[in-house]
């Protein structure tokens, strides 16, 4: 007998989708009048309507899912596309310039719009935990991750300091070395499985409370059954000292180093040397926790798209995420990648919905439910832990 919740129907405005008398009526009470007057401004009219919705199972506290967000931080985030973003509620806020228009800027606001609109449960207390790694800077032998913002609820207050850091990061004062792709991916394999730290304590920007006693700190434990998920946001292709390292690092976890091979015209054969598909296929197959069932990590990736130099990348960033079993988006603007980050957050498949895409329940079929039927049947205890594994387990209360 599991447990079922009442779910959660969660929703983000997208400001920027609704008519104007909409728009105004709906966040004159909200956000107050000074925004109201800049977004009349802004002549946000007669734009297409789209509410995002969120679906968010309350789980316990200790198996809220794990999300943490990998942003390239290497050199190919000052690629120019010519777009722009603004902050949901810093409408005044103008980027350095440096950062206007490029890749990292609408990063950077999309990021930090995302988790001002993340829900939270009606008493202010979490739905999530997210984090935030960068790619370790220079020198080059600290190739890799770190963690910019360690897993933590994303709850009212938290939200604003993170919210912070996003708004903070900047585009000559935080590049990394390299681009990183399969060590930050090990490195992050290490955060979700409570590790040792590898490279991501070699520089001075890493968040303290990232770890403890010389380990990453796992949120909920060691017998955590939460969900945990990768988004990782891609700038250009990889670039990794050294592919050799990561090889090393990879069988030393007892992956599977068999190398996925593509079509030359498809990927190129310097992203295909790198190992972050196969890092991605290595996490989606294993276990990080010693709770119930099987743990795994899921790896969605986004690639950021619009600049000349961009080229087969996002072929790339597409077996990312078909390897890890999470979903790939392209987004060459602001709204573009909002709306892939808040569909992943969205997706009861991939995302965050409580049913993995393999799931397997009794008396339903293997693979995604409609997402009518779970609307009202969101499981969130650690016992459903074992249902997503596809082993048999009773289920009631209608799913
Ligand atoms: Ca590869």
């Amino acid at each position: 007998m599991i447990e079922i919740e009442s779910p959660r129907r969660l929703r983000i405005m997208n400001l920027q989708s609704l008519t104007f008398p909409v728009l105004l009526a709906k966040i004159r009470p909200l956000l107050g009048i000074a925004v109201v007057m800049f977004l009349a401004l802004c002549s946000l009219t007669n734009v297409l309507a789209e509410d995002i919705d969120i679906y968010a199972g309350e789980a316990s506290d200790a198996d809220r899912p794990n999300v943490l967000i990998i942003l390239d931080s290497s050199a190919n985030w000052s690629a120019s596309i010519g777009q722009s973003c603004s902050l949901i509620d810093a409408p005044t806020y103008v980027p350095s310039t440096q950062e206007s228009g490029t890749k990292m800027a609408i990063e950077k606001c999309a990021l930090y719009n995302l988790i001002h609109g993340l829900p939270t449960k009606a008493d202010g207390s979490a739905l999530f935990n997210v984090g935030l790694m960068l790619f370790n800077e220079s020198p080059a032998a600290n190739s890799g991750g770190y963690v910019r913002r360690a897993l933590m609820p994303v709850t009212s207050s938290n939200k604003a300091a993170f919210k912070q850091i996003i708004r903070n990061l900047s585009i000559l004062g935080d590049k990394g070395n390299n681009a990183a792709f399969s060590k930050s991916l090990h490195e992050a394999f290490l955060v979700l499985s409570g590790g040792v730290p590898y490279k991501g304590i070699a520089g001075s920007k890493w968040d303290p409370a990232a770890v403890s006693g010389g380990r990453y700190v796992r949120p909920g434990g060691s017998k955590s059954c939460a969900r945990n998920f990768i988004i990782f946001i891609g700038n250009g292709g990889p670039g990794e000292v050294t592919d050799n390292e990561a090889l090393a690092l990879l069988s030393g976890l007892g992956g599977n180093t068999t190398k996925i091979n593509y079509p030359t015209a498809y990927i190129k054969n310097s992203d295909q040397s790198n190992w972050a598909d196969e890092y991605t296929r290595f996490m989606n197959g294993t276990d990080v926790s010693a709770g119930t069932g099987r743990q795994n990590i899921i790896t969605h990736t986004i690639a950021v798209t619009g600049a000349s130099s961009d080229g087969l990348y996002p072929n790339f960033m597409r077996a990312m995420a078909n390897q890890g079993g999470g979903s790939y988006y392209a987004a060459s603007n602001a709204s573009a990648l909002t709306q892939a980050l808040t569909e992943i957050f969205n997706d009861p498949g991939g995302g965050f919905g409580v049913l993995g895409r393999e799931s397997t329940l009794v008396g339903q079929p293997p693979g995604h439910l409609p997402e009518s039927d779970l609307r009202g049947h969101l499981p969130a205890r650690c016992a459903v832990c074992t249902a997503l594994d596809g082993q048999s387990q009773a289920v009631s209360g209608g799913l």
